[in-house]
């Protein structure tokens, strides 16, 4: 099937690149029903082969990204899905892309560990004719892909630092002495999270202590929270993790450390996912504040290569909706310049049981 769209396909990505920007519509969380009829005209009975190298397997929205995908692409709705979990190792994610090249599958979707390097493997890609799909994290060093679906990670940083500016106001803080765990070093997450974050507090000028990897990790986020606790303990007010699992390590470091946090707390602690787990912990207090990032990117993603392969256009972004939530009922909005240069004004979501209930 790839042979005889590969021309049509370089069409549909000139017309798309001219596409940018949309937000997503249809199809919905269980949206399989679109990419199964489209999966189906595109290919007769023929499965639609397809290679996708996620990034590994460390945080609660990893999980639910891999489910769904692994849910969107299934055999029911037209698709023969491979799956290689790359461990957060570059260079075997490189290696994952090349060998689907090899077996010459009918698409590659990457969710790229990090968001430069990925120029040659997708030329090779590209001169096999075979269309990559990018899910999640950015890349930026390339255009050779026909589309991609995500989220605006500066968005979440800014909008972060909104709710801290508001937040502290609203408490009466004065002097903000924060500490960063950041993501994974070089992932377009942890590039947004980071510089969105940083345009804030340097705006109102917070004192940006130290700022470390986690990894994306629980067992990350602890280690780094243990050395922050030793060298600035009574130094610090704010605990900004670029996720949830390394929320939950540093929660650990802090108790351990006869730290408290949270709602009442010394310390106040702002996180990114807003999984089930991280939810859980703004409804108790735990986690202040905790801004979204959708991993349910499956359906969007199938329903892309599902257009593909029935000859549509496709847009060259996507971007998820995301909300953003908080654990008391003080604040109900967030206003800033997101990194589009637009100014808006947001709702906070106060969490509840059963914002709880219904989360990822
Ligand atoms: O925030 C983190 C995961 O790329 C947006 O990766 C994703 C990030 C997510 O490990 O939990």
């Amino acid at each position: 099937m790839k042979k005889f769209l590969a021309l049509a396909l370089s069409l549909i990505m000139a017309a798309s690149l001219a596409a940018c920007g949309s937000t997503p519509s249809t199809p919905a969380a269980s949206g399989s029903g679109s990419a199964s009829s489209a999966a189906a005209s595109g290919s007769g009975d023929q499965l639609i082969t397809v290679g996708f190298a996620q990034v590994g397997h460390e945080s609660d929205w990893r999980t639910a990204s891999t489910k769904s995908v692994q849910e969107a692409f299934s055999k029911e709705n037209g698709f023969d899905l491979q799956f290689v979990d790359c461990d957060n190792d570059s260079a075997a994610q490189l290696e994952a892309v090349r060998n689907f090249i090899e077996q010459d599958v009918d698409y590659i979707v990457i969710d790229p560990i990090v968001s430069t390097g990925w120029d040659t493997v997708l030329t090779e890609a590209d001169d096999a004719g075979i269309p990559v799909i990018v899910i999640d994290r950015t890349i930026d060093d390339s255009d050779k892909y026909i589309s991609w679906v995500g989220s605006e990670f500066t968005n979440e940083g800014l909008a972060a630092g909104a709710w801290l500016r508001d937040y502290a106001k609203l408490k009466g803080i004065s002097e903000l002495n924060v500490l960063v765990i950041e993501g994974t070093t070089g992932s377009s997450a942890q590039i947004g999270r980071t510089n969105g974050f940083k345009k804030l507090a340097d705006e109102n000028g917070w004192n940006i202590i130290d700022s470390q990897s986690g990894d994306f990790t629980q067992e990350g986020g602890q280690k780094v929270m243990e050395s922050y606790c030793k060298s600035y303990a009574g130094k610090f007010n704010v605990v900004v993790c670029q996720n949830d699992n390394e929320a939950f390590g540093a929660e650990d470091a802090m108790s351990a450390a006869g730290i408290s946090y949270g709602v009442g707390g010394d310390v106040i602690l702002v996180s990114f996912d807003a999984c089930t787990a991280g939810l859980t912990d703004v409804l108790a207090g735990k986690i202040n504040a905790d801004f979204q990032c959708n991993p349910l990117q499956g359906p969007f993603c199938a329903d892309i290569v599902s257009k593909l392969a029935a000859g549509q256009t496709v847009d060259k972004k996507t971007y998820m909706e995301e909300p953003w939530y908080v654990s008391e009922e003080g604040l109900t909005e967030i206003a800033y310049t997101n990194n589009a240069g637009k100014d808006v004004t947001e709702p906070l979501v106060h969490v509840t049981q059963d914002v709880v209930d219904a989360a990822y």
